[in-house]
């Protein structure tokens, strides 16, 4: 039987949460470890690991159909690549930094700049729109000890806490883009695999928007029903079930993980009682 191939990191920040997502979906690995190309035996897919910069090439290649990568690999190798899905994991900025001490008012800063990266396309395209005229010195690992060393006058790299540049002296002036893990596809993949991307897709999206919310069950008198289903309208509106206490329903609903608090203090308002919060492991709307 035909099935999608995908490239996923090998080892590195994206390689857990990738297989994670997997797992989630329900789909199972034959995941002997070591091994370079796996197979599902529940979903028509296989595993192809790589190294995270060499994904948008085979998918570009269609040796693989489709992969897991960072958007800032996908942009530094200029690879024309259909992006399927934001998965909301691996999120970092590509930004420039300079050392703390220097007084930065702007762009204008890096005009005749030594600039160190391992992203040198992302960074030309930005200072070209921005015309500015710097040197860019790529270099493949440690860009943040480039300055300190006097390789170059300033970095463009990864950011995510911020904590690397800090305990290298250096501050971030510029972020140029935000990254996060896609799933991409080749341009051109066929009917039935497509099929299959469409179904895979499906799972994520159940996976991501469960994790996005909360189900929620609390007591009310019923006098406070109405203003209470206010708050919490749920998919197509609560359930309420009765009480043995005369007077009381209880009710269910789905409430947004982001809106938690905010609704929380507002039904405690309104007189709920018992509220209970409950992780949502898929949802299918
Ligand atoms: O071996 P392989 O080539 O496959 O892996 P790699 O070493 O090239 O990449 P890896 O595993 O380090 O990162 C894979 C992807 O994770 C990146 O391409 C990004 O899309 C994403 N990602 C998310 C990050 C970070 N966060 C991150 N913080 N990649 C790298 N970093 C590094 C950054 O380079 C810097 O050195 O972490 C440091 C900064 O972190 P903070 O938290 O101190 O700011
Ligand atoms: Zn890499």
């Amino acid at each position: 039987m035909e099935k999608l191939r995908i490239a996923v990191q090998k080892s590195g920040r994206l390689s857990e949460k990738s297989n994670m997502l997997f797992d989630e979906c329900g789909i199972n690995l034959d995941g002997g470890s070591g091994k370079l190309l796996t197979s599902s035996i529940d979903f028509p897919i296989e595993v192809l690991y790589l190294r995270d910069d060499d994904i948008p090439q085979y998918v570009f290649d269609g040796v693989a159909d489709a992969g897991i990568v960072g958007e800032n690999v996908i942009f530094e190798k200029g690879k024309t690549l259909d992006i399927k899905e934001k998965l909301g994991f691996g999120k970092c900025r590509l930004s420039l930094a300079i050392p703390k001490a220097e007084d930065y008012k702007g762009i204008q800063y890096f005009n005749s700049k030594r600039i160190a990266t391992s992203y040198p396309n992302i960074l030309s395209r930005f200072l070209k729109a921005k015309k500015i005229k710097a040197e860019i010195h790529e270099i493949s690992g440690s860009v943040e000890i480039a300055p300190g060393i006097g390789l170059a006058d300033s970095i463009f790299d990864i950011v995510s806490s911020g904590s690397t540049l800090f305990s290298n002296n250096l501050k971030e002036v510029e972020v140029v883009i935000s990254s996060e893990a896609v799933l991409v596809a080749h341009k051109k993949i066929n009917k039935r695999k497509r099929k299959i991307m469409d179904d895979l897709i499906f799972r994520i999206r159940s996976v991501q928007k469960a994790k996005k919310n909360k189900y929620i069950l609390l007591n009310a008198p019923n006098e406070k029903l109405n203003d209470i289903i206010n708050i919490i309208p749920g998919m197509k509106s609560p359930s309420v079930v009765p009480l043995a206490k005369k007077g009381w329903s209880s009710i269910h609903s789905v409430i947004a993980e982001n809106d938690f608090w905010e609704v929380i203090d507002k039904l405690h308002q309104n007189g709920a009682q018992g509220i209970l919060v409950i992780p949502i492991e898929k949802m299918i709307i």
